[in-house]
């Protein structure tokens, strides 16, 4: 039980789909996972999130689950699967799985029942008459569809979907729903997986279906937030299912802000161990994410700062499959890429929380380079990109919007070599491979002692050995336009982590004088008084 809540734990994120491909499918695989966790243990992760490896019709590649005990037929079959956990703990590695419990796929097989009359499965989503002939309510959708279909052959009838429409919500309302994902959860904790990554987890609970108050996005979201319907789900399955196995949580949840997401994973609470919030992934967005700006290394010094200072732990990420690069949001990043990498993995595992990482993210690789639509594979994607043509948007800016916002930036496959399809696949990959994968790849890393991943392991191995960095208190020390300096401390020992998010060299700020030792820097020949383009640096006093 301790491991897995352990303040040293490094978790790594896997999108299975984009990691490695064994059978020439182009598509990844369990063989494919299993065929890498050595260099996964090497890396120095103890931790991995599986993204959806259920059986899926794929229409948002996998988070549509269609059977919550199977395994998607293209990534293996169940014996890999066991074989990866068996595996992996061999190696020290605990395995999270996607638990996505808001909706099913519509090709699973309660929804399947539903639509068959089944009394005792219509029970199971959320299914309501038209007002007058118009929808049900005024309700927005994640991906911009209307969150309302017909149900069936019915003239009058629409089941809700706050995604795709193949992704009909359940109705948490329904006890036995409540019992089907106990169920699920023991099913995959009996096959010794250490706990779960919660998608969405926040909106399953819808409190009406009553018009909600017009909105930009996701009009009525205030009748599915955070409810305290939710909140008593999640008690319930840590009581009664998680915590005899000691399994450990992390919930997606969209649009908190600090008390709401305190009320979700503060200890006493007793429902989530950490969540994913988003505010540090908007501090470059206007109103929405498809409209961004310039990342100014302000604003996300501030935010980091706040949620540092008001959850007592948390989950921390710069990356993960839905959101775009980390670096090539710097808009300033220009040559220095490595720098970049190098400074972003300083910062993640200097913060204080449990620091997750996503596939790539290690060697540096940068947003997709797709040049039109027909590239781009995600719904959400093709979604927005045809209601802004349905409202008009000049074709140049709403290429601008996929090109660097798309999900697809960070599901380009994982880069292992500078040959064909990045040693990804023998086959036709899913995704178009970054170009600059005969740059950016494993192998050369691995031959690199200076390079991104040896940065990454040198500060991964930093983090779990060290109690201050792994549990000390934090502290910000300066914010300025360019350098972020912040302190970590613990029984009387002090560090403070420099870092220059800007591709200028930058003054070291007066307030960093008190820390005298250099203990490390990403950079071959640290200045004296200034730090590089994209410095990281940790100093002792
Ligand atoms: O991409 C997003 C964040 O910028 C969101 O709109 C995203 O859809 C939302 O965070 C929910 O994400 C999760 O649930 C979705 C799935 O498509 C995402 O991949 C998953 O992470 C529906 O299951």
């Amino acid at each position: 039980m301790e491991r897995y809540h352990s303040s040293r734990n490094i978790v790594y994120q896997i999108y299975p789909r984009s990691f490695k491909d064994t059978t020439g499918n182009g598509v990844g695989d369990i063989r494919g996972i299993i065929s890498k966790l050595d260099y996964l243990a090497d890396l120095g992760i103890n931790t991995i999130w599986l993204s959806p490896v259920y059986k899926s019709p794929n229409d948002d590649n996998g988070y549509d689950i269609a059977d919550y005990k199977a395994i998607q037929p293209e990534f293996g079959t169940m014996e890999d699967f066991e074989e990866l956990v068996a595996e992996a703990k061999a190696r020290g590695i605990g395995i999270l799985m996607d638990l996505v419990i808001n909706h099913t796929s519509d090709e699973h097989e309660w929804f399947q029942k539903a639509l068959a009359g089944d009394p005792k499965y219509r029970d199971y989503y959320i299914i309501r008459k038209g007002k007058n002939g118009k929808l049900p309510n005024n309700w927005g959708n994640f991906f911009a569809e209307c969150p309302w279909t017909k149900f069936g052959d019915s003239e009058d009838e629409y089941y809700l979907h706050l995604f795709s429409k193949k992704q009909p919500d359940l109705n948490w309302h329904n006890p036995a729903v409540l019992e089907e994902v106990k169920d699920i959860l023991r099913f995959w904790l009996e096959k010794g997986v250490a706990g779960f990554r919660c998608d969405v987890i926040n909106v399953i609970y819808k409190n009406s279906l009553e018009n909600g108050r017009p909105k930009p996005i996701l009009t009525g979201s205030e009748h599915y937030l955070s409810t305290e319907g939710c909140h008593e789900i999640l008690r319930t399955l840590r009581k009664e299912v998680l915590e005899p196995y000691g399994a450990v949580t992390v919930g997606e949840t969209v649009f908190v802000d600090v008390p709401k997401a305190l009320d979700l994973c503060a200890p006493e609470r007793k429902e989530l161990d950490m969540v994913f919030s988003f505010e540090h992934m908007e501090v470059d967005q206007v109103i929405v994410k498809w409209f961004k700006t310039k990342l100014v290394p302000r604003k996300l010094m501030a935010c980091l700062t706040k949620w540092q200072k008001a959850l007592p732990w948390n989950a921390i990420y710069f990356e993960n499959h839905d959101q775009p690069r980390f670096i090539s949001r710097f808009a300033d990043l220009g040559p220095y890429r490595r720098e970049a990498s190098k400074m972003m993995a300083g910062l993640l595992m200097t913060l204080r929380g449990t620091p997750f990482l996503y596939e790539g993210q290690e060697i540096g690789m940068e947003n997709g380079d797709f040049k039109d639509l027909s590239e781009v594979m995600d719904i959400e994607s093709h979604n927005v990109h045809a209601m802004a043509k349905s409202l008009h948007l000049p074709a140049g800016i709403r290429w601008k919007m996929i090109q660097r916002t798309s999900r697809d930036n960070a599901r380009t496959p994982m880069q292992w070599t500078a040959g064909p399809n990045a040693g990804f696949t023998d086959g036709t990959p899913w995704l178009k491979v970054n170009g600059n994968h005969t740059e950016v790849n494993v192998e050369a890393e691995l031959a690199d002692p200076q390079g991104v991943r040896a940065f990454w392991k040198t500060m991964i191995a930093l983090r779990k050995s060290n109690a201050v960095l792994a549990e000390g208190d934090f502290r910000s020390v300066y914010e300025g336009s360019k350098v972020y300096a912040f302190e970590r401390s613990k029984d009387g020992k002090s560090f403070l982590i420099l870092c220059n998010l800007s591709s200028k060299t930058a003054r070291i700020p007066a307030a960093a004088r008190a820390w005298k030792t250099l203990f490390l820097s990403s950079c071959d020949a640290p200045l004296q008084n200034e730090l590089s383009p994209f410095e990281f640096r940790l100093l002792e006093n």
